[in-house]
């Protein structure tokens, strides 16, 4: 796909093809002992070492990307297990400063990424930031602590205040994924991040479509940015409210829900079987606060026949979209809103 919106374009490769090709903008984590693996010691952990550009977009835009001239809004989905750890060369080709901060990690102060630990790229300069991740423990006091496993995210914290507000305003922002060993892995993955008036600094109908296939295994990872409350909402599918987004057996009697809290600095994800129980079809995800949905902050998810063809009417209802009169979106959503392609 369209590198703006991560819809990855998984399908028919198979989890290693696609690491020995990251420049598709995911990190695998798979390689180390594979998916079914039991988890593991956090001494298994491997340094995964990468490098970032930081890069200007049209339209006064920014965006991280694996390669100079691939920058992209949301940037790279960033993947590793528990245990791994990252190090991440920041390459700023912007003549503004700019830093990566990662939530849900852990790291030292000179990787934090905020201009008060002096933590950040100046224009031009290129500065290492090493993230590091741990399975769950028993500390000393016999509670068991958190591993680092989780739908997280990463953006910008120094351009424009020492919030990175214009950063993020502007596009630096994108998802990381710390999965525990034997997590499911999906077929596709789709980065959604609610900021300010805009998904993925577009709005309808303008906003990233989603496609799969019927049946497909399918990851949503939602990050919330901005001054605005929002909810995600997605049609014809719903997940449990636990960290991996499923049950965990047919005892588990977790909360299940379609519709989820996204505020600015949240973080959550899950996966779903693409039109399960209800068929293919165009089915809508969008921000369930009225006057944000009608202004915009609406989006498709394409869920396609088995055999990849166009269900019926799904054409039909895209045009729809389309045409739909998003009252109000330039007034609210300013300059930024503009799409960038
Ligand atoms: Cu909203």
């Amino acid at each position: 796909m369209d590198r703006t919106g991560n819809a990855a374009p998984r399908s028919g490769l198979s989890r290693r093809s696609m690491l020995a090709t990251a420049a598709a903008g995911v990190l695998i984590p798979g390689m180390v002992a594979g998916a079914a693996a039991p988890h593991a010691a956090a001494a298994a952990g491997l340094t995964r070492k990468l490098t970032i550009y930081a890069e200007p977009l049209p339209g006064g835009q920014f965006g991280y990307g694996l390669e100079p001239g691939k920058a992209s809004i949301p940037g790279p989905l960033l993947e590793i297990y528990e245990g791994d750890t990252l190090e991440i060369e920041l390459v700023n080709n912007t003549d503004q400063r700019l830093s990566i901060h990662p939530h849900g990690v852990n790291y030292d102060t000179n990787s934090d990424g905020a201009p008060l630990n002096n933590s950040f790229n100046k224009p031009g300069e290129t500065r290492t930031y090493i993230w590091r991740t741990r399975t769950q423990y028993k500390a000393a006091n016999g509670f068991w602590m958190p591993g680092s496993a989780g739908y997280w995210q990463y953006h910008d914290h120094a351009m424009g205040t020492d919030h990175g507000t214009v950063g993020l305003q502007k596009g630096l922002y994108g998802g990381l994924i710390v999965r525990k060993r034997g997590d499911l892995l999906p077929s596709r993955q789709y980065t959604v991040v609610f900021n300010d008036m805009m998904i993925n600094n577009k709005v309808a109908p303008d906003t990233p479509m989603f496609e799969a296939n019927q049946g497909e295994r399918v990851e949503w990872i939602c990050i919330g940015h901005g001054i605005f409350p929002h909810t995600f909402h997605l049609h014809a599918h719903r997940w449990a409210d636990t960290r991996t987004g499923m049950l965990n057996g047919e005892n588990d009697h977790a909360n299940v829900i379609d519709n989820k809290n996204l505020d600015p600095g949240a973080s959550f994800g899950f996966q779903v079987i693409a039109g399960e129980g209800v068929g293919p079809g165009a089915w809508m995800y969008h921000c369930h606060v009225q006057n944000h949905s009608d202004m915009g902050m609406a989006g498709i998810f394409l869920v396609r026949n088995p055999d990849g063809s166009m269900p019926a009417g799904a054409q039909e209802a895209i045009d729809r979209f389309k045409h739909h009169d998003h009252t109000g979106h330039t007034a609210q959503s300013g300059a930024t809103a503009h799409s960038n392609h």
